[in-house]
């Protein structure tokens, strides 16, 4: 849990400990947002820079993160899918992209959603190569995260207080992949995708799950191996999901748990994009599946 001396501007930190600042922050906060929810079901006044509608629970987790991440000495900038522009912290130190709450539409029909942090040594929009951290918070039947750093992936449960505790480390990918989740409409699907599509399905070790919300989507994959794919569209080639906010975090967590990220061509961590906001198609899980879903792409 962040203390008071965490947010006095003395000496400077180690990115090490501002990492786990970090990360004791938004656990901290996570069973604030889940209690926040049920009375926030309603649309706020205006979009996103994505275009979306937000959800007044959407606003509540991004300002109650921007309030306490942009406390934090050691982190320098704070940016959100719900704010235009990057907040200077005037201190210096790591960059920290929020999705304050991924898959905010499943909060109506009592759906998973999260929380997803990206942590970058460099001024943002960073490069996918400058991220030091990355982690996502899971509002499922339990609350857990899980967190990406020092070459390793751990998962824990957080309980009421906001505390957190191990249920697994060193998480790797199952090397028998059972499990795959496609967004975007199947009409929308380029030719070469719907046919990638086509062989994941008629294999019949493999089955569906998509529930709409990235977040509960990937951990599927982090818990039961195969693909997740948020792909390329016809009427949207860039796909829908953020680099800066959504694309490097989950490529980071995937790659560092010994699976692939792709946005079709390369590994998402060598994305380059112009903008805050960017978005890149997101295809990410075990190393055959997205090597595979290259090769499909490359014929
Ligand atoms: P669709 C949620 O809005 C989100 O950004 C991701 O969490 C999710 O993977 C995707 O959009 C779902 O999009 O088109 O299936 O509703």
């Amino acid at each position: 849990m962040a203390t008071q001396e965490d947010t006095t501007p003395t000496e400077a930190v180690s990115n090490a400990t501002t990492i786990t600042r970090i990360i004791d922050v938004v656990a901290a906060a996570a069973p604030e947002i889940r209690a926040g929810l049920p009375g926030r079901r309603v649309y706020a006044e205006t979009d996103n820079p994505s275009g979306e509608t937000p959800l007044e629970a959407d606003i509540f987790a991004d300002d109650m993160l921007r309030d306490r991440l942009g406390d934090l000495r050691g982190v320098g900038e704070y940016a959100s899918e719900e704010r235009e522009e990057v907040i200077d912290t005037g201190t210096g130190g790591l960059s920290v992209c929020i999705d304050p709450l991924d898959g905010s539409s499943n909060l109506k029909p009592n759906n998973t959603m999260g929380t997803i942090v990206a942590v970058y040594d460099a001024p943002l929009p960073a490069a996918g190569t400058d991220m030091v951290a990355a982690a996502y918070v899971l509002y499922g039947a339990t609350t857990t995260m899980v967190v990406a750093r020092d070459d390793t992936v751990s998962e824990y449960v957080i309980d009421q207080e906001g505390d957190y505790e191990t249920i697994r480390e060193d998480v790797s990918l199952p090397d028998d992949p059972t499990v795959y989740g496609f967004g975007g409409r199947v009409p929308d699907w380029v030719d070469d995708f719907a046919d990638y599509a086509e062989e994941v399905e008629s294999d019949p070790s493999m089955k569906l799950r998509y529930g709409g919300s990235m977040i509960g989507d990937v951990n599927q994959v982090m818990t039961y191996g195969g693909i997740f794919a948020y792909p390329t569209l016809a009427d949207a080639p860039e796909g829908k999901l953020r680099v800066q906010f959504e694309g490097y975090p989950v490529g980071y967590i995937v790659e560092t748990a010994g699976g692939r990220s792709s946005d079709g061509e390369r590994s998402l961590m060598d994305v380059e994009k112009d903008g805050l906001h960017a978005r890149t198609p997101v295809y990410v899980g075990n190393e055959e599946f997205v090597d595979d879903l290259e090769a499909a792409f490359d014929d």
